[in-house]
């Protein structure tokens, strides 16, 4: 995407876009808000007919993408919240970026940032225990952690600078490996971002999520953005990017977002997802018995989608699924499918192949905090 233009808009309309005037004197007359919910400490409403609450977390309900466009709506966006979310003063907000990586550590300004040329992306992000309730189902063991079905992902269109462009303003050094932006949240959540990743055109700090300003759930003011890898390594809220030249650790890297278990004795950090699929049907869900299409999504992090296959009788049989156009890596393809079934029991799996050949498998190894659960689901339907 053109570089300085977001993507077609210029910075000073960007900010209008966002209701937000002309930079940061505007950004000043922010005002924190009352919490829209005070028990969990997500901000925006978020409707049961759209979410699934899940402790301090939300997930989308995968019906809501049903007609609902390409995008989906910061209205139903999910959130994933370690703690809170935090009300930040955008006026008195500093990036620090420091450490043994930079030759000049630096304070920056919302308007440094937002003077920076702009880069627009549309891609997902996708929580690594997406699926995760799945593993209590196929291998039979339940996984500790939230116990998402699929809806721990959405494709929105991200605007904001190149983490690479932001570490040039404090002289980065050659030297670098590891680059750690810490969240302003009460625990601080943070993990290192390896340097190849961080200077990756792709890797941005965002300020505008589908044409507005960054929503305070989603990371107000900036958030990294790491196309194709685990939602941990898209930080919300950044404060302070620490950049060394050694290794750096935090528990995110550490005893969590590895996997760990008797199939991974070398326990590995995670970095990439996988591809996967949904069907925009509440799940279980009861549907009309007669001629009806099915609609859904397939994704996956570095390629394109080949092709999306649907089986309505329990994996013996598979249909390939009508692709919409939209289909990059980074994002979803939505499909369509037809179905003519009679009153009964079924279990509807969908299967999705990358270009290069890798595909969803029947099913994949235990690991005890549940990431990745990219095996095809069986998605329990009551045809009445
Ligand atoms: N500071 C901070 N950043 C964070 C988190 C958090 O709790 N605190 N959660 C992470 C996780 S686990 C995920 S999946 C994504 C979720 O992004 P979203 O809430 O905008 O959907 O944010 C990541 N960034
Ligand atoms: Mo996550």
């Amino acid at each position: 995407m053109a570089r300085g233009t977001g993507g077609g808009v210029s910075r000073r309309r960007f900010l209008q876009l966002a209701g937000v005037g002309a930079g940061l004197a505007a950004f000043g007359g922010f005002a924190p808000r009352a919490w829209a919910d005070h028990t969990t400490g997500v901000v925006k409403p978020t409707p049961p007919q759209l979410f699934f609450t899940r402790g301090t977390n939300r997930e989308m309900k995968w019906e809501a993408m049903k007609n609902h466009g390409y995008l989906t709506g910061i209205d139903r966006f999910f959130v994933r919240n370690h703690t809170t979310t935090p009300h930040i003063n955008p006026s008195t907000w500093r990036l620090r970026i420091e450490g043994t990586g930079v030759t000049t550590p630096v304070d920056l300004t919302l308007d440094d940032i937002l003077d920076l040329p702009a880069v627009t992306l549309t891609k997902f992000i996708e929580c690594a225990g997406n699926g995760r309730s799945f593993f209590a189902t196929v291998p039979g063991r339940p996984a500790s952690g939230t116990q998402w079905l699929l809806g721990a992902i959405g494709v929105a269109q991200w605007t904001g600078v190149r983490l690479a462009d932001v570490l040039d303003l404090a002289g980065l050094k050659s030297t670098a490996v590891d680059v750690m932006p810490t969240g302003l949240d009460t625990q601080a959540v943070r993990r290192p971002i390896p340097i190849e990743k961080a200077l990756d055109g792709d890797t941005l700090l965002v300020y505008g999520m589908n044409g507005q300003a960054l929503p305070e759930d989603h990371g107000f003011p900036v958030r990294v953005l790491t196309p194709g890898w685990i939602g941990i390594a898209n930080i919300k809220w950044v404060g302070k990017i620490e950049v060394s030249e050694t290794p750096l650790f935090s528990k995110w890297n550490t005893t969590l977002y590895r996997f760990f278990g008797e199939a991974y004795p070398d326990s590995p950090v995670l970095y990439d997802q996988q591809p996967k699929s949904a069907l925009e049907i509440p799940l279980p869900a009861t549907l009309p018995a007669g001629k009806q299409e099915l609609t859904g999504r397939s994704w996956s992090p570095f390629d394109r989608i080949k092709h999306v296959e649907v089986s309505f009788d329990g994996g013996s049989q598979w249909k390939k699924a009508k692709l919409e156009k939209t289909n990059s890596a980074g994002t979803w393809v939505e499909w369509s499918i037809k179905w003519d079934p009679s009153p009964g029991s079924y279990g509807i799996r969908v299967r999705a192949e990358e270009k290069a050949g890798n595909s969803q498998p029947d099913s994949v190894p235990f690991n005890d905090q549940g990431y990745l659960y990219w095996a095809v689901v069986d998605h329990p339907v009551t045809v009445v």
